[in-house]
């Protein structure tokens, strides 16, 4: 692909192998979108890279990230009521923090039409939990498109954005992270770019727009009907599809990545069941499938995660009397993890083995694969921070992790997170640990972009009822995890440079009286700091301040007069203590098999955090790459 912004924006109808993230992109421009909002996290930051590829002036649409998942669903919801056809983005547990808003947009008469796209990650592979989305949405009356593979991402979205505008409500597009991710072939349709009309098209008489006290029945009974009205289209233009294999007997309904797997296994086998793969996932097409359901003996619902589908299969078929058996979740396994080709197999041999094929499962991987375990990178300032707080917490103090790469601080050798469960919630577990309890100091992490995110509420709580905890915000300018991503401390927002939200000044206005601000490369000095914030009688925070090295070092090597740096270690001097390896821990070194220390230069980054931490003094300054091989 020659150049994505280009190809993104081509007028002339084209075929390309794309991602699913890259190729919402183009659909979100051919539907007209006008509004496009997110936070940042897997499986969905690439539709926000791909966003990126296009110049700000030649974007089609406004796009933010915004500071929480809840403030980007509120700026596309103001957008659509606005008269704009709009789209909020983000990952899985990102509807939790949105839903406060989220469940309420049924409710709403969107004039401009609203897209959410969930980005959800089964097998966790990027997320604290595993959570099905789809629960959502039956709680907030919403109907769900899911699509298997990239054409399917380009053309539901298409689907969802025409029947959101249509019809002036919030419809759902879920995506999966292997779907988000796959690459396939798009026949992308022409595009013909319509005049932005940015008259304000907000009018009240469109509403009610106060669900209050009495209102809220009419707003409800209205969402309840257009519900009920996509149920209807479901029927016909839900994007459903049937593999006829003239089999009475066996028929298998799914959708999304099980599809794709129960295709790779069907492969190997002469018995093929009839499929009904579902477009539109939610409501159900009630005819189509129990139509489905009358004219086969057994049904197999093949669903990743929860068993939603199978439920309401289950009632429908209760409901209408239809005599069928029907099979769906088996043991617990069924509900964990990704529906991969073996998952499916396994799925199926234990209803239809002859259609799983004979081979009992995929062999394990002939070849042991060293484990990779995640780490922080090279000079990333976390090292040196966790590095200095630990000499100045006592074994007993309790550790509360949160949400971001600062969460690897957890692992050995740093030991730095006994506790961990989503963005922000460190400082208000922190409170409730510190209560009844005289004995065990407790101590909590944050990230700076989740201070923003969701921290603020945790710290004015700890201010306003006066909890004995030690916050150290972990600010690296940047929202690193997820791709470095800015937020309002980073004086750049996508769009523009703006202007910086300090950190420091925040907690200063909020009123916090013991501030210890440290850059965390003066690893004594932040080991001084903690103590002292530890010792103070109230609620203290560290900011414990360093930029993110993996993204300087990115943009200095894109600089001509960039000069590559790297420590080594004096074998003279080194007397073995090995604090580099086992206590500061830096990948960059080596512990050589005659007991000697040695340097890989291709990941030291020459930034000399290390330096400090070797009681022998072995390690010498950063040199020009070049001169140290010499
Ligand atoms: C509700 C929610 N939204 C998004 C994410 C994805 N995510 C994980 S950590 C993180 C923020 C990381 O940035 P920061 O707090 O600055 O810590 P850093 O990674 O820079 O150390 C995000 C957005 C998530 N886990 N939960």
């Amino acid at each position: 692909m020659k150049n994505l912004g280009e190809m993104l924006l081509r007028r002339e109808a084209f075929s390309e192998i794309v991602m699913g993230n890259t190729a919402i992109v183009r659909a979100m421009i051919e539907a007209g979108t006008r509004i496009v909002t997110s936070y940042p996290g897997s499986p969905t930051p690439e539709i926000a890279s791909t966003i990126a590829a296009i110049s700000k002036d030649e974007r089609p649409f406004y796009f933010e990230f915004s500071t929480n998942e809840k403030v980007a669903t509120e700026v596309a919801y103001g957008a659509s009521v606005n008269g704009h056809l709009s789209t909020v983005f983000f990952k899985s547990v990102g509807l939790n923090v949105a839903a406060d808003t989220f469940v309420q947009l049924s409710l709403m008469k969107l004039i401009g039409g609203m897209v959410v796209v969930l980005g959800d990650d089964p097998g966790a592979n990027s997320s604290q939990n595993e959570q099905d989305n789809r629960h959502f949405a039956s709680l907030s009356y919403m109907p769900i498109f899911e699509p298997a593979n990239p054409g399917e991402v380009y053309h539901f979205y298409k689907a969802a954005a025409a029947m959101a505008q249509h019809m002036h409500m919030p419809v759902i597009l879920r995506l999966t992270t292997h779907v988000c991710h796959a690459k396939g072939k798009v026949d992308f349709a022409a595009w013909h770019p319509a005049e932005f009309d940015k008259t304000p098209r907000f009018d009240v008489k469109n509403g009610p727009y106060m669900p209050l006290t009495s209102l809220v029945f009419p707003m409800k009974r209205r969402a309840l009907q257009n519900l009920r009205q996509a149920a209807e289209l479901s029927e016909k233009n839900g994007l459903h599809h049937f593999d006829n294999n003239n089999n009475t007997r066996q028929g298998i309904i799914t959708f999304g990545l099980p599809y794709l797997s129960l295709l790779d296994v069907l492969e190997e086998s002469d018995a093929k069941p009839d499929i009904l793969k579902l477009g539109m996932i939610y409501p159900l097409p009630r005819v189509l499938v129990s139509d489905f359901l009358r004219s086969h003996e057994e049904i197999l619902v093949l669903e990743e995660l929860d068993d939603l589908l199978e439920t309401e299969i289950k009632r429908l078929a209760f409901e209408q009397g239809i005599k069928v058996k029907i099979h769906g979740k088996t043991d617990i396994e069924s509900w964990v993890g990704e529906y991969t080709a073996d998952k499916v197999a396994d799925q199926l041999r234990q209803i239809w083995p002859e259609m799983a094929g004979s081979q009992p499962q995929a062999p394990a991987m002939p070849l042991a694969v060293p484990a990779r375990p995640a780490q922080m990178c090279p000079g990333c300032g976390h090292r040196s921070a966790f590095h200095a707080i630990r000499q100045a917490l006592a074994p007993h103090d309790i550790k509360v992790a949160d949400i971001g790469c600062h969460t690897l601080g957890f692992m050995p050798p740093y030991n730095m997170g006994e506790l961990l469960m989503c963005m922000g919630a460190s400082t208000g577990i922190a409170a409730g640990l510190s209560l009844y309890n005289d004995s065990r100091r407790v101590v909590c992490f944050l990230g700076d972009s989740t201070f923003f995110h969701a921290g603020i509420p945790g710290i004015i709580n700890a201010l306003f009822n006066k909890h004995k905890i030690t916050l150290i915000v972990m600010e690296n300018g940047t929202t690193a995890m997820t791709g470095h991503q800015d937020h309002a401390a980073s004086g750049r927002n996508f769009n523009e440079a703006t202007e910086k939200v300090p950190v420091r000044r925040v907690l200063e206005g909020l009123g916090v009286k013991n501030i210890f601000e440290v850059d965390t490369y003066q690893q004594a000095k932040l080991t001084e700091a903690v103590k002292e914030a530890q010792a103070t009688e109230g609620f203290a925070v560290v900011i414990a301040k360093h930029p993110c090295m993996l993204k300087l070092m990115r943009e200095a090597r894109r600089k001509d007069s960039f000069q590559a740096k790297v420590i080594d270690v004096d074998q003279k001097t080194c007397d073995r203590r090995y604090v580099c390896v086992s206590s500061f821990a830096c990948p960059t070194f080596i512990l050589n098999h005659d007991g000697s220390i040695g340097v890989n230069p291709d990941l030291c980054i020459g930034d000399g955090s290390c330096l400090q931490t070797c009681p022998s003094k072995a390690i010498t300054r950063p040199t020009n790459r070049e001169s140290s091989k010499e």
